[in-house]
């Protein structure tokens, strides 16, 4: 009954400090030093009732485990294994011990196990595996480290200080802080507290968490306490570790090519292209620039030369897998027209493409299908030009598209 008169006048003494009118029923409660006083009673009082819950809790942990001792469930001791600890002393039923390895060494087989109802540990002994400074992991568990370290890999000595030899552990002590009877454990940025009693810090698996995309664009690494980002050949990481950047070779003088090839970055690589005048019967081409054949002139009344393509360019493109499409890649446009008609047809790659007229001189190669890389297409675009329907010029655009396995 106290404990609401108090709750009301706490309530009352909020409310005044916010508004100026002050009812009757405020008028009945006590001063704020008495407010005081009465909370400090109240604290007190849950001290006593917090002292003696956690005095209550121990000893009933302490009959549990004396029951335990006394039916005898517990396992079997647990010896740490060579180059190793055992964190955990306790081998009653339900509790868990945690094994480590020294630097230098790898854990392989169960890092926790758990005395189980049936007095069996969960999981396999772990053994302590030297760590191959050269990253290459034997395929098989040996059955024990070998006891005489090969002159090639130096033993790195066992202490305390992390050495940069040693790859962090992905379990660790947590830290704990005794007060009051009660304990409270924290663990390192990148661990989550776990074990029975809270001993443990275990390494949170953020790849594991987040689903791909959601930290890194390509693969995701879990490292004990935190994690990195890797991206394939060909990019660089970028976003603050998480995104992928293609690296332009052409640019950067990357490539291989051969003088007489033109490099063509891509998206994940570049390619090394040729540019040659295509072969036809009835006519002859010459090259004009890097990416442009002209017909070479024809004879006079010689149709079948008249009506091979006046001049063909070639243009490559790059692109991500999966782009959303239609999607304009390309636009043809026409210098100067000499008849009163210009057409734009697709030549060559349908299914993909479609071309279509974006302004009175231009034309406009479309991508109307996604494409899952990796792969190389063609298309076509050919523009007519005609006077009274007839052909005055035909100008082809050989576009080729490079798409990358990776949607960056
Ligand atoms: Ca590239």
């Amino acid at each position: 009954m106290k404990i609401v008169v108090l709750m009301l006048c706490l309530h009352h003494t909020a409310a005044s400090s916010s508004s100026s009118s002050s009812s009757s029923s405020a008028q009945e409660c006590p001063s704020t030093q008495s407010l005081l006083n009465l909370l400090r009673q109240v604290e007190k009082m849950l001290v006593v009732h917090e002292a003696s819950y956690q005095q209550g809790l121990r000893s009933l942990r302490m009959k549990i485990s004396a029951l335990h001792n006394r039916t005898g469930a517990s396992c079997s001791k647990l010896e740490p294994p060579p180059h190793g600890r055992r964190l955990g002393r306790v081998f009653g039923v339900g509790h868990e011990v945690h094994f480590l390895c020294r630097p230098g060494f790898e854990l392989i087989g169960s890092r926790t196990r758990v005395c189980l109802d049936s007095q069996r540990w969960s999981g396999q002994q772990p053994i302590c595996r030297r760590f191959n400074s050269t990253g290459n992991f034997l395929a098989s568990f040996s059955p024990a480290p070998s006891s005489s370290p090969s002159p090639s890999s130096p033993t790195p000595s066992w202490s305390s200080s992390p050495t940069s030899l040693s790859p962090p552990s992905s379990v660790r002590q947590s830290h704990c802080t005794h007060f009051l009877g009660s304990t409270r454990c924290t663990c390192d940025v990148g661990f989550t507290i776990s074990g029975r009693d809270n001993n443990i810090c275990t390494d949170i698996d953020e790849c594991l968490l987040f689903p791909l995309g959601r930290l890194c664009v390509h693969r995701c690494v879990n490292t004990p306490g935190s994690f990195h980002c890797l991206c394939p050949a060909g990019y660089d990481l970028s976003g603050e570790g998480r995104g992928c950047t293609d690296v332009d070779e052409c640019e950067k003088q990357l490539h291989d090519c051969a003088a007489e090839e033109m490099c063509v970055n891509t998206f994940g690589g570049f390619r090394c292209v040729r540019v040659e005048c295509p072969r036809m019967i009835n006519a002859t081409y010459i090259k004009t620039s890097p990416m442009r054949c002209e017909r070479n002139p024809c004879m006079l009344g010689d149709k079948a030369c008249t009506q091979a393509p006046n001049s063909i360019s070639f243009h490559f493109l790059s692109a991500v897998s999966n782009m959303s499409t239609p999607r304009v890649l390309f636009r043809v446009s026409a210098a100067r027209v000499l008849g009163d008609t210009l057409r734009f047809g697709l030549a060559g790659g349908r299914g993909h493409f479609s071309v279509q007229r974006s302004g009175r001189q231009t034309g406009a190669l479309l991508l109307v299908a996604p494409i899952e890389g990796p792969a190389t297409l063609e298309a076509e675009v050919e523009m007519s030009e005609l006077e009274r329907h007839n052909l005055l010029g035909r100008y082809l655009t050989k576009v080729t598209l490079f798409v990358s396995p990776y949607g960056f």
